[in-house]
């Protein structure tokens, strides 16, 4: 007889299930796991703070088709890596997270144990599901059933919860049970009058639009995308982690068009995007009240969400596009031209307006300039990733800044959730090996600044840019006591680049556009960790950016 343990039985059931990178911060009773792993080759990367280790396994899942692995502690550190497992959840982002947890006899009867916590209830609520593993010998079926149930369907966060008494288990090796994976998700093809209908619908169009959302960037069916868009002539309209999927610069963008877009569609395809609150609800006045949606989504209860959906096609987005685009013989389509010309009209016409804020050479500066050196510098760095955070930094950012290839942008997406930017950065650097820059709001940085040290410490090419205007959307605000700072305020005078210098990082100081380029240039150009602090106009920028409307109004104050 052979024995084996539970710490290694997980390890080993990770292993053979293709497990590359563990993202995670250690402790009580998970330590000898993450030091387990590390020995048998899986990459472990510690960070400072579970949630941004989580959203660090989120994006890993997003950018590889694979669930990323997040290992966190009992109690607190599982609690702070939830806000990760929740916001992969709603963003459709595949992960497994990890969590050690207390003595189960103790918990249950709420004796007080360190740590406490009833960690399966709490993830039951913010995942797509919680299980618990109780035996060793069911570690590697608890492994499995996580993997399977976050990467098939429409992918999300699987909390497995592990006892530190099963990890300290010992049992036979021949009664370990582990398994791989087959086909992790498995194709689901559209039923084919689905197919027929949507491209009837599509051919009788005259203003056709076709929006492509991160659930089309995450499918990997780019070519036959590409496909379905250039044989049919229609425009399309990236959401903002679709972008790159087709080049931003391709002649049938509706980007620059956007909302005349929305306003005037007679028949929408959606392709991997939900009808929420970053497409209006598919209502009016955005949308066209008489609009008609079809829509393709691997969840059959996403249809009707919103609005009616006028053919909905359930499945996997490489299925249903390559049944579209076989149906095309049958069923050719082509887009009107008036409709193509008008869009193109107005994006000429937009795009002219945004080059002069763009290059504009005002000090103090504003977002538009900043970003318009951050575009230059990036234009030679088409394999860069770019991540995003903020409120006016994220709107500003994400129509300015060009993506040419796909997956290559992470940003707060579903849930607008600030604290992603450094974890996602640092997973598109460990998962790619491509450089990455990180353009992220005062206020965003801060609430995971502190992995600057993570990324020293890993040696990651990530170049973070600050948007410093000197608070939460701007930083001019008055305490109209005037005893302290006002609720928005922060320190408009930070200087961050001296934080990454206290980790061996480079920092940048600048204030005009073309410090700014240089400085980026400087830092891209040595593959290094950098951070750039670029001080803004206190005054630039708008109180929650393109979401005012959604700010509850009272009486005057
Ligand atoms: P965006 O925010 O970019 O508009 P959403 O996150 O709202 O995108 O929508 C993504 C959608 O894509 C989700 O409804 C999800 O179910 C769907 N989805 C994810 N992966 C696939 C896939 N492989 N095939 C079909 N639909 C998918
Ligand atoms: C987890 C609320 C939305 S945007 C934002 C906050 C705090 C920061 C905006 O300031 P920033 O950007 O980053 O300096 P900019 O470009 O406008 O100057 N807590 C969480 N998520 C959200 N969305 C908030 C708070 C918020």
């Amino acid at each position: 007889m052979t024995e084996t343990d539970g710490f290694h039985l997980v390890v080993d059931a990770l292993r053979l299930n293709d497990v590359e990178t563990i993202y995670g911060v250690v402790g009580i009773p998970i330590t000898d796991l993450a030091r387990l792993a590390q020995a048998s080759g899986i990459r472990y990367i510690g960070f400072r703070h579970e949630s941004a280790a989580g959203h660090a396994a989120a994006a890993a899942g997003f950018l590889t088709q694979k669930p990323g692995v997040l290992l966190t502690v009992s109690g607190p550190g599982f609690l702070n890596g939830m806000v990760a497992l929740a916001n992969a959840t709603v963003n459709c982002f595949p992960m497994v997270h990890i969590g050690g947890s207390s003595d189960r006899a103790l918990v249950d009867l709420q004796r007080g144990d360190y740590e406490e916590l009833d960690q399966l209830a709490a993830a039951k609520q913010h995942a797509k599901a919680a299980l618990r593993i109780n035996r060793a010998e069911d570690i590697g079926r608890g492994i499995a059933r996580a993997l399977r149930i976050a990467a098939s369907g429409r992918p999300g966060g699987v909390y497995l919860d592990i006892p530190a008494a099963v990890l300290a288990q010992t049992l036979d090796t021949a009664d370990a049970g582990l398994w791989k994976i087959t086909d992790p998700a498995p194709r689901q093809l559209p039923a084919p009058a689905g197919v027929s209908a949507a491209l009837d619908l599509l051919a009788a169009a005259q203003r056709p639009l076709i929006v492509l959302g991160k659930g089309a960037a995450y499918a990997r069916a780019d070519d036959s995308i590409r496909g379905l868009v250039e044989r049919t002539g229609i425009p399309f309209l990236p959401m903002s982690m679709a972008k790159g999927l087709l080049p931003d610069g391709h002649p049938q963008s509706a980007a620059a068009a956007r909302s005349l877009a929305l306003k005037n569609a007679d028949v929408v395809l959606l392709v991997g995007a939900r009808l929420n609150w970053l497409l209006a609800h598919g209502a009016a006045p955005q949308w066209s009240p008489d609009a008609q949606f079809i829509q393709v989504d691997i969840d059959p209860g996403e249809f009707d969400s919103n609005q009616p959906t006028a053919v909905p096609l359930a499945g996997d987005i490489g299925s249903v596009v390559d049944a579209l685009v076989d149906g095309l013989d049958d069923h050719p389509i082509c887009c009107p031209r008036d409709w193509r010309d008008r869009l193109t009209e107005r994006t000429r016409v937009n795009d002219a307006a945004m080059a002069a804020r763009l290059s504009a050479d005002v000090v103090p500066m504003q977002f538009h300039n900043a970003f318009g050196a951050i575009k230059e510098v990036l234009a030679g760095y088409p394999q860069a990733y770019v991540v995003n955070e903020g409120a006016n930094t994220l709107d500003v950012g994400r129509n300015v800044v060009p993506m040419s290839l796909p997956r290559h942008r992470l940003d707060c997406g579903t849930w607008g959730v600030m604290g992603v930017g450094l974890g996602y950065a640092i997973a598109a650097a460990v998962e790619s090996g491509q450089p990455v820059v990180a353009v992220e709001g005062d206020s965003a940085f801060g609430f995971s600044g502190m992995e600057i040290e993570t990324i020293c410490r890993y040696g990651l090419a990530v170049t973070v840019v600050i948007l410093n205007n000197g608070g939460v959307y701007r930083g001019d605000e008055l305490d109209p006591t005037g005893s302290a700072p006002a609720p928005t305020v922060l320190d408009a005078r930070a200087h961050h680049e001296h934080l990454i210098r206290a980790f061996g990082g480079a920092g940048y100081h600048v204030s005009t556009r073309s410090e700014l380029k240089g400085a980026l240039a400087e830092a891209m150009a040595s593959g290094r960790p950098a951070l750039i602090d670029c001080e803004l106009d206190i005054h630039a920028g708008t109180e929650s950016g393109h979401l005012t409307d959604l700010n509850p109004k009272g009486l005057p104050r």
